[in-house]
């Protein structure tokens, strides 16, 4: 793959779809200079930034029309999930509940948006309470298990919502966001919270909020985004942002949770997404996207812009740090360098 074809498009400078007023994350103008200033010329097939369609058919709203049984279903729903009037509650605050929700219909779009509105809370004291809740994009759909309510060994990607910190040992601060690419070969590790298949993570603070709480995940020609909207402020937040990451068309959304000995309320509002109007090359366009494997390339980023800036900590897996050594490390600083 050219390096050209994983140049992301940068379109953060408008408003967010759907939630009227926020305005868009990411970096400023400053930001977006130096970065043209590194890229040259190779930025390109910029052209519509500012057509986000909302996809009815993959979006979950209010109310819940077409979820379950009816004769045109656009989500199924599995396990302890109840549907309300205002919300989708995937568990109640009790042990050992799981429950998933999943899109009806598979997903072709290329570079699509996803807006989630949710709400864990419980009576559970701090570090009394779990597990969380996991959003994934993947080629099985309703099939319960382990991972937070759902089959470990998936193929495609997970964005955990994880509360309760299982490794003891851990000096990461909880609830901890973190995502996942799998090809069926990696197994979720729920006793260290996924660290050794985490692509990057940061901590959020999103449990018994009183107001209300946002999670967006970006997928754009290979770039994976994942902000947060946690404080009433509406704002979008960098958690996660790495680029190289391969998914292919034709999977399934869905979002699930589970409780063990320790509980939450793990709520849904609303899912909404967005598709991206991306522009891609014939050979892009050429290839069968249905066809592509789940994996995640850490290609070394251009004039060594870091390709990744999510809140990874030590200590890393010996995969990690052979990685490690190909990208780099430091978090987005945008300073001027020397050409
Ligand atoms: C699946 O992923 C593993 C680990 O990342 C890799 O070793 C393996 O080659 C991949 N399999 C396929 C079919 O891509
Ligand atoms: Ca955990």
């Amino acid at each position: 793959m050219a390096a050209e074809g994983w140049i992301w498009r940068w379109g953060w400078g408008r408003r967010c779809p759907g939630r009227p007023g926020l305005p868009g994350p990411g970096p400023g103008p400053t930001a977006l200079l130096l970065l043209f200033l590194f890229l040259g010329p190779v930025v390109a097939d910029i052209t519509d930034g500012n057509s986000e369609h909302l996809k009815r058919e993959h979006s979950l709203i209010k109310p819940y029309q077409g979820v379950g049984s009816s004769s045109m279903p656009l989500w199924d729903f599995q396990g302890s999930t109840i549907l309300t009037s205002q919300y989708v509650r995937l568990t109640p605050d009790e042990r050992s509940k799981e429950g998933s929700i999943w899109n009806h219909q598979p997903c072709f779009l290329k570079d699509w948006e996803m807006h989630v509105h949710f709400k864990v809370h419980g009576a559970g004291k701090k570090n009394l309470h779990g597990d969380g809740i996991a959003l994934w994009y993947t080629r099985d759909r309703l099939v319960p298990g382990p991972v937070f309510g759902s089959k470990d060994n998936f193929h495609g990607l997970a964005i955990f919502l994880d509360t309760y910190p299982n490794d003891e040992t851990t000096e990461r601060v909880f609830p901890y966001i973190s995502v996942m690419v799998n090809n069926g070969s990696l197994s979720y590790d729920h006793s260290k919270d996924g660290r050794w298949t985490e692509l990057a993570g940061c901590t959020a603070d999103f449990r018994n909020r009183d107001h209300d709480t946002f999670l967006a995940v970006r997928y754009s020609r290979g770039r994976l985004t994942v902000m947060t909207d946690l404080e009433d402020k509406n704002e979008w937040k960098n958690c996660i942002d790495i680029t190289g990451v391969r998914l292919p068309t034709g999977y399934y959304f869905g979002a699930s949770a589970g409780t063990g000995d320790l509980s939450d309320n793990h709520d849904i509002i609303s899912m909404k997404l967005f598709q991206l109007m991306v522009e891609h090359s014939p050979d892009e366009e050429n290839i069968d996207w249905t066809k592509i494997e789940p994996s995640v390339n850490f290609l070394k980023s251009p004039k060594g812009l870091p390709e990744h800036t999510g809140g990874r900590s030590l200590p890393e897996s010996p995969a990690e740090k052979q990685r490690g050594q190909e990208r780099n490390p430091t978090p987005w600083a945008p300073e001027p360098r020397a050409p």
